[in-house]
């Protein structure tokens, strides 16, 4: 896959060098390149930013450089949305936004399938929208905080994405991911040693029993995604099984109150 980045701090983007990402570029199977916008200024004092057009606070980022970066990075012109083929559109663009679609595991499986993507990084207040209305195929927000910029932003999206391409993960790990692929939070994971500051590993982890030791992992997906996140209990039908583990884990709850643990 290859993916270009622009943004007016190429710096924020050092860790694509480190760990997995590092591993991923390093092996071939992504090729990064990260450009600054100002390459993309000709005044003397390389202006990005601009007052909003009907007032109000701080800056905007000016549309010229996006245009001339993006006509340069991408090899073509803006294409309008509804003319985009894979083949009109050989970079898919994705400008991070607070105001995008939310990005999700099933949004980076989609980009994880295309073949290049470019990132524009804002900051400011933004972009002149005319940026996005003419060359994003995707608007995206990572979740609903502000940050001060489309970097770290980016990166996240960046991180997700190539991840998942075939052969940054081992087998292993890849197996892994399923469980968050199946709609339910993961189960809490112990390792040596059997005991720590008095606190003990759950005994049917040692017990040898792999299907007492499975069904515990599922009981207790079940009842940690009940007690964090019911959104995403509501959106998933549950087998009849799996509707008895999550009574026994809310009865397990109620007796350990009662107990006073
Ligand atoms: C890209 C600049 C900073 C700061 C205006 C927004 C409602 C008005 C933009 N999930 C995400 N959170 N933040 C971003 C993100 C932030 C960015 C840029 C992405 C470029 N900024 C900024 C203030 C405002 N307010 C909230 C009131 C806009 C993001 C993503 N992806």
């Amino acid at each position: 896959m290859r993916i270009d980045v622009i943004t007016i701090f190429p710096d924020y983007f050092a860790p694509l060098e480190l760990a997995l990402l590092g591993k991923a570029r390093s092996r071939g199977i992504v090729d990064v390149r990260v450009h600054d916008l100002r390459q993309w200024t000709y005044d003397v004092h390389r202006t990005v930013d601009d007052a909003p057009y009907g007032g109000g606070p701080g800056m905007l980022m000016k549309v010229e450089p996006w245009w001339q970066a993006l006509t340069e990075v991408t090899g073509r012109g803006p294409v309008p949305a509804q003319d985009r083929t894979p083949e009109t559109a050989p970079g898919h663009v994705i400008v991070p936004t607070p105001a995008g679609r939310v990005f999700t595991q099933a949004v980076a499986e989609e980009l994880a399938a295309q073949p290049w993507l470019v990132f524009c990084c804002g900051r400011y207040e933004g972009i002149d929208a005319r940026v996005a209305e003419a060359w994003a195929d995707q608007e995206l927000s990572i979740g609903d905080y502000v940050l001060s910029g489309g970097e770290l932003a980016a990166m996240v999206l960046i991180d997700c994405i190539v991840r998942q391409l075939p052969g940054v993960l081992g087998d292993a790990e890849s197996a892994t991911q399923d469980s968050f692929v199946n709609g339910l939070l993961d189960c809490p994971h112990y390792t040596r040693p059997e005991a720590y500051e008095g606190q003990k590993v759950p005994p049917v982890l040692l017990s040898g029993n792999h299907a007492d030791i499975s069904r515990w992992r599922l009981k207790q997906a079940l009842g940690r995604t009940w007690q964090r996140r019911p959104d995403l209990l509501e959106k998933r039908v549950l087998s009849d099984d799996e509707r008895r583990l999550l009574e026994e884990f809310k009865q397990e709850m109620s007796k350990q109150e009662l107990s006073g643990a």
